[in-house]
């Protein structure tokens, strides 16, 4: 009986990343089965041939008997072995196949396409991300397809890797075991930005799936986000001090990491990653994930929609839409319902387009021309014209990509009609507009 590579007993080579699903004890198990076996008949065979050289060369006056034609015994014995040996092999390689080719009848499918040269996820629900989220613990169905060429998706730590095809879907299915971050890469040469085809896959504890799904797809549907902290008079009278007692538990929510860069800026201009800071900051209490406590607001005059939710011992939604109340309280101003458009944008220009692996933020040129100071620029095209980077342009760009181009660029932009939504479109314009500010410009 062979053992059970499912077994804790499993031998788990030093050599190969710590295996972090189901999948992976299988297929170290055929890993080391081949690897022993090789390395057994390697040594046995490479040690007689040593042995055999030293002991049967030739000598000085002697002269060799004759060796036998055939010996019907050790030909019996030379085949028999290899055959146990290859079926061996054959049966430990195929049952780890199996279980890796056949997904369990229950499962959270998600679909993944590649591109050149960036993966996309599309989730049950809908929303499309350039990241893989799981829950730990859950069987997962990956349903692959390629826009272009063939690629191949390899995740090391699950030991899982599929093929991408132009024009046919591939399965495969896994189980996260550990929850954290790895890495994911193309392993199929797929042309110039193959080695950028990179992304990350994150394993979320129990729950932890579910609230990143509702938060990523919620980017565009208005909710309060912070959106005018940019304004120095907000940030100084709201929480650096002499504010009204609701800004207090505000204050405490924020890291301490924060509060240490608010307590050394002396006014004036926000700085960019003070400004940051507070902004993600705020966005976890928005999240719902610091819970305030009745006790907290005595005294402090707060909404009566907040009043109503803080004595019913918010859960779930509810805190999230308790803390929406308290931070619309502490910032009347700074607070819109309207969804923030940039934000959204840089979502959709790093993750869901995949913008990112042809065009850079920050000036450098690559597949693609950088989108840094781009905006409201008027640039040279291919074919001798001029054209002013602004919404139409930029519109046209994303829709129709081969309508104009760039002089000094390779035709390469694939369309993202039926991708992306008009609103989508108008995010990803309002992020451009922040690239285009430069130094000297006033915050606005
Ligand atoms: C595969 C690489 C690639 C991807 C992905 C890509 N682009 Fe492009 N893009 C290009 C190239 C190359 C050009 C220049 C040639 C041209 O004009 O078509 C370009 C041109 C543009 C231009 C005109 C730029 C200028 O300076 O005139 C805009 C705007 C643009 N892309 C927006 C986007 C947005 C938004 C996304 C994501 C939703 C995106 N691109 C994704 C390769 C890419
Ligand atoms: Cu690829």
């Amino acid at each position: 009986m062979l053992p059970n590579p499912l077994s804790p007993q499993a031998s788990q080579p030093f050599w190969l990343p710590p295996p972090a699903s189901t999948t992976a004890p299988e297929v170290d198990y055929v890993f080391s089965f081949i690897f022993w076996i090789s390395l057994f008949f390697f040594s046995l065979i490479v040690g007689l041939m040593l042995l055999f050289i030293l002991r049967y060369r030739r000598r000085q006056g002697y002269t060799p008997k004759p060796a036998p034609k055939s010996h019907t015994g050790i030909e019996i014995v030379w085949t028999a072995i290899p055959f146990f040996v290859v079926a061996a092999i054959f049966w430990v390689g195929f049952r780890a196949y199996i279980s890796m080719t056949v997904p369990p009848e229950r499962n959270d499918e998600i679909r993944v396409i590649g591109q050149k040269w960036s993966w996309l996820f599309e989730y049950p629900n809908g929303w499309v991300d350039g990241e893989l989220h799981v829950p730990v613990d859950r069987d997962i169905l990956l349903t692959l397809r390629s826009e272009d060429v063939i690629h191949s998706l390899f995740i090391p730590e699950f030991r899982l890797k599929m093929d991408v095809v132009p024009g046919r879907y591939n399965r495969t299915w896994f189980r996260a075991t550990v929850p954290g971050e790895y890495v994911l890469l193309c392993t199929e040469y797929c042309g110039t930005g193959h080695s950028d085809m990179l992304s990350r896959v994150v394993v979320h504890e129990p729950g932890g799936y579910e609230n990143w799904l509702k938060e990523a797809s919620n980017l565009l549907t208005p909710t309060f986000r912070p959106a005018d902290l940019t304004d120095p008079a907000v940030l100084l009278t709201t929480l650096k001090g002499g504010a009204a007692p609701i800004h207090a538990f505000v204050r405490d929510a924020l890291s301490p990491a924060t509060k240490a860069l608010l307590d050394g800026w002396a006014g004036g201009t926000v700085p960019e990653d003070l400004r940051k800071a507070i902004v993600d900051d705020l966005n976890t209490v928005l999240r719902g994930e610091i819970l305030f406590d009745e006790a907290r607001f005595a005294g402090v005059s707060i909404s009566e929609e907040a009043k109503k939710m803080l004595a019913s011992e918010p859960a779930g939604d509810d805190r999230i839409q308790l803390n929406r109340y308290l931070l619309s309280d502490a910032f009347p101003d700074a607070l819109s319902r309207a969804p923030d458009f940039a934000e959204a944008g840089r979502y959709i220009y790093e993750r869901k387009g995949g913008c990112r692996s042809c065009h850079s933020p920050d000036g450098t040129a690559n597949v693609g021309p950088t989108f840094a100071g781009a905006w409201g620029q008027r640039h040279a095209m291919k074919d001798g014209t001029e054209a002013l980077v602004d919404e139409n342009y930029v519109r046209e760009s994303i829709l129709d990509p081969m309508a104009k181009i760039r002089a000094g660029f390779e035709p390469v932009m694939p369309t993202y009609r039926g991708r992306l939504s008009d609103r989508e479109i108008d995010a990803v314009i309002a992020y451009l507009k922040t690239l285009a500010k430069t130094s000297e410009e006033p915050p606005k």
